[in-house]
């Protein structure tokens, strides 16, 4: 196969250069066990192994499965920053399910569990990231996802963590706060998640301490179901593109009592909808709106994705930061959703889209897999193959995903509705372990603007 030649070799050629800085930390609900090294075939059954052992610039990188108290022997919570019998501070230690939030859970059970949340960013964690889970059922305080302490002092900082494509799903009765930060944690990026159901608020943007202000970015979540939306005491934020909708108390609130009392906010392009009360000591942004959402399904649990007829569809602000490449189900997050030619973001975690990338059979090594479209029919298909997750705008197209130093294939396919791609094997080689590789399909109309939207990507570890 001329695809599968070429995939394998650039996937050869390229893998070095991804392991070369990263030590990767294998784990999985399946087949791990906790005696084992943590490798890709003799991988950690838990998330809370895998914590201990990491050093700085590790990612560990957890199987699709249910991760919980009584399955895999996770304790929470999970610490990144200085956990018992680590004497080297865990700096950027990243921790991604590479199935994405709907295969990867993490599961409290329900059981009462530590204030410290199930997932905690602590001292000396920073550059850490927590990306492609659900977390439900913790029974806590102070977050599910906690960043930062309430304890002063620079060894409490937790800079330049990242929050994203997670799905933080408390449930009734269980914890106060889906997100929380405290300080000082400057550079913080909380962005694509779905927050849900927290009997305090969904998310709590804080910095608390004294000395140096902390704060990050807020992008593109949507927040919803719980008694609060956005808790903001203290710091400085940047909150863009959320929807905050039908928290039965206070939709967006500055909460005050914050050492130092300084609170510098910019809040932009959200939907703030249906609180009890929308805005409370904030003041809505100029291009905030307070429209129904319109979502597929908005009676709790629910489906908080948005309908195509939605108002918030090519609605949010264009100007975002680079972290930005995705939705929270992995669309580009530069659709040109409603076909005037110019692709820019929705507001909320997920990007509508009439085109998408299918993968058919298993992704891993020594599997074989194929591609499909689903799109409009009578366009012309193409798919890029990538190692590298290089995020830019081309307009009126939308993202490009591809890193173009390292793109592996251009593969035209046909006109929609188009067969599948034949069938593509993976080798079966050490140099491709941790390997994430990105999809990309271009759906191209010869007929009349716009001439092509990029759609969507899936990402993989090998
Ligand atoms: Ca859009
Ligand atoms: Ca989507």
């Amino acid at each position: 196969m001329r695809l599968a030649s070429l995939l394998g070799s650039a996937l050869l050629l390229s893998g070095a250069v991804s392991r070369a800085s990263a030590v990767d930390i294998w784990v999985d609900a399946a087949t791990g066990n906790d005696a084992n090294p943590g490798t890709l075939s003799l991988p950690l059954l838990s998330i809370t192994a895998a914590a201990t052992i990491a050093v700085p610039g590790d990612r560990i990188l957890v199987r699709p499965g249910t991760y919980a108290p009584g399955t895999t022997g996770e304790i929470f919570p999970i610490n990144i920053g200085l956990p018992g019998g680590v004497a080297v501070p865990q700096q950027n230690v990243q921790i991604l399910g590479v199935g994405g939030a709907a295969a990867t859970i993490v599961d409290g059970g329900g059981a009462s569990t530590s204030v410290a949340g199930m997932i905690s960013f602590r001292a000396m964690g920073s550059g850490g990231r927590l990306s492609g889970f659900t977390l439900r059922n913790h029974n806590g305080g102070f977050g599910v996802v906690r960043i930062g302490s309430i304890t002063a002092g620079s060894s409490f900082q937790t800079t330049n963590i990242e929050i994203d494509h997670c799905v933080v799903e408390t449930g009734a009765g269980f914890s106060a706060y889906g997100i929380a930060t405290f300080g000082p944690a400057s550079g913080l990026r909380i962005h694509e998640n779905l927050i849900q159901g927290a009997t305090d608020a969904n998310l709590w943007i804080s910095d608390i301490t004294t000395g140096s202000p902390g704060g990050g970015d807020v992008y593109n979540n949507t927040i919803v179901d719980g008694l609060n939306g956005i808790r903001v005491q203290g710091g400085n934020w940047n909150v863009f593109n959320n929807i905050v909708a039908n928290n039965s108390g206070l939709g967006i609130f500055d909460f005050g009592i914050a050492p130092p009392a300084l609170l510098n906010l910019l809040n932009d392009f959200n939907c703030v909808f249906g609180n009890g009360t929308d805005y409370s000591a904030i003041a809505p942004g100029p291009n905030d709106v307070s429209v129904d959402p319109l979502f597929v399904n908005p009676v709790p649990p629910g489906d908080h994705h948005l309908l195509a007829t939605s108002p918030l569809v090519d609605a949010g602000t264009s100007i975002v930061p680079p972290f930005l490449d995705s939705d929270g189900d992995g669309d580009p997050r530069f659709i040109d959703s409603d076909n005037d030619a110019f692709a820019v973001p929705e507001i909320g975690y997920d990007e509508v889209t009439d085109v998408r990338l299918l993968l058919n059979g298993t992704f891993g090594q020594g599997q074989t897999f194929s591609l499909d479209v689903a799109a409009p029919a009578a366009r012309f298909v193409a798919y890029f193959f990538s190692l590298g997750p290089l995020n830019f705008v081309l307009q009126p197209f939308g993202n490009v995903l591809i890193d173009p130093t390292i793109l592996i294939q251009f593969f035209p396919s046909g006109v929609t509705p188009a067969a599948a791609t034949p069938p593509i094997p993976i080798p079966v080689l050490p140099v491709l372990d941790g390997s994430f590789v990105h999809m990309q399909a271009a759906v191209f109309n010869v007929a009349s603007p716009p001439l092509a939207k990029v759609t969507n990507k899936i990402v993989g570890a090998l």
